[in-house]
């Protein structure tokens, strides 16, 4: 068993020295107050080095840290077009698009959208997101194969690991090549330890521990194969699970850690967090309704091609905005719900709503 400090350690040691440091400042900030800062920096920490595995999945349910996907229904309603929603702040524009998209998911064209078109809509997009990781993947492989023979071993991915983190590429690769002892800090070592856990995962027989392109994939992303999500289910359970049965309770879900919350701000988000959690819990993961969530219920939440999912969340967006209560989705219903499934608002969504037609 790995401690909750060592699994946090493979988010990055970022995320655990920021922890520390706030720890000991005594600092008030709640855990997703904190989360959200350190998210940041993870990310800022991530564009130096593409070679480590994402906490955040596009398309997943759950991040590996254990955190609800928050942007998770975004994802799957606008798939590679959500950037552009992100960068272009012009309503006219984002209308348009809308407009575009609407008519590509209503395919009977009877200009509404029912849950079985947006299930289908969805699968559409998580398989895009898909897509663009097998892309990044290809320039990842690259950066850690420079010879380009199409493997890469673990020594050689470790050299790069810890070469981002600070050390010396040559020394470090000469004295591998010595066998010669590392002077690696605990924390780089912990973090060190658990990618080579998902090194092994990633490796299919016969283990050689040399990952091909399509290996290293399921190494950065492990939603698309089914071994690699029950190894990251294993992980997030390991994470969460407070008793040791491998499997979670509601309090074990939304449990935080003592003494976080020490301010009114602080504790309304932390309300806002527990009541989430609370809620998908009980009426998603939890599918048997039984108050506990098993591994296998986990893995099926965060399985990203599971149509019963998908279907599920096509029905949760419809009934987010179905104003007229005929369970479809008007174009009418999604330009004026545009901030709920694209992150950005409309202000004139109901002024020109008939120009197009
Ligand atoms: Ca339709
Ligand atoms: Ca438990
Ligand atoms: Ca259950
Ligand atoms: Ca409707």
């Amino acid at each position: 068993m790995m401690s909750r400090q060592a699994f946090l350690c493979s988010v990055g040691s970022l995320y655990l020295s920021l922890l520390l440091f706030f720890s000991l400042l005594m600092d008030v900030y709640a855990r997703p107050a904190n989360h959200s800062v350190l998210k940041e920096r993870a990310g800022e920490a991530r564009e130096e080095n593409e070679i480590l595995p994402p906490d955040h999945l596009n398309g997943v349910k759950m991040e590996l840290d254990g955190h609800l996907n928050k942007e998770f229904h975004q994802e799957v309603f606008l798939g590679k077009e959500r950037e552009e929603f992100e960068e272009d702040s012009q309503p006219r524009r984002n209308r348009r698009k809308l407009v575009g998209i609407f008519s590509k998911v209503d395919i009977n064209n009877d200009k509404k959208i029912s849950a079985k078109e947006m299930q289908r809509w969805i699968m559409e997009k998580t398989d895009e997101h898909f897509q663009e990781a097998v892309e990044e993947n290809k320039m990842h492989f690259r950066a850690v194969d420079p010879d380009g023979d199409g493997r890469v071993s673990w020594d050689e991915y470790k050299i790069k690991f810890l070469a981002s983190k600070g050390f010396n590429e040559k020394e470090i690769a000469e004295k591998i090549k010595n066998n010669e002892e590392l002077k690696i800090d605990e924390e780089t070592q912990e973090v060190l330890d658990n990618l080579k856990d998902r090194w092994y995962q990633a490796d299919n027989p016969p283990p050689d521990l040399l990952l091909s392109e399509q290996e290293f994939l399921s190494f950065l992303h492990p939603e698309h194969s089914r071994g690699m999500l029950h190894f990251m289910v294993q992980e997030i359970v390991r994470d969460l699970d407070q008793d040791g049965d491998k499997k979670l309770t509601l309090s074990e879900f939304i449990s935080l850690p003592v003494g976080t919350v020490e301010n009114q701000q602080a504790q309304d988000i932390d309300d806002d967090w527990v009541r989430d959690r609370r809620k998908e819990f009980q009426e998603v993961i939890d599918a048997n309704h039984d108050g506990i969530v098993t591994m296998e219920e986990l893995e099926e939440y965060m399985d990203p091609m599971n149509e019963h999912n998908a279907l599920n969340e096509a029905r949760q967006m419809i009934a987010v905005a179905d104003e007229n209560q005929n369970h479809h989705l008007e174009l009418e219903e999604i330009l004026k719900y545009s901030e709920y499934f694209t992150g950005s608002k409309l202000m004139d969504y109901a002024r020109n709503v008939h120009e197009e037609f």
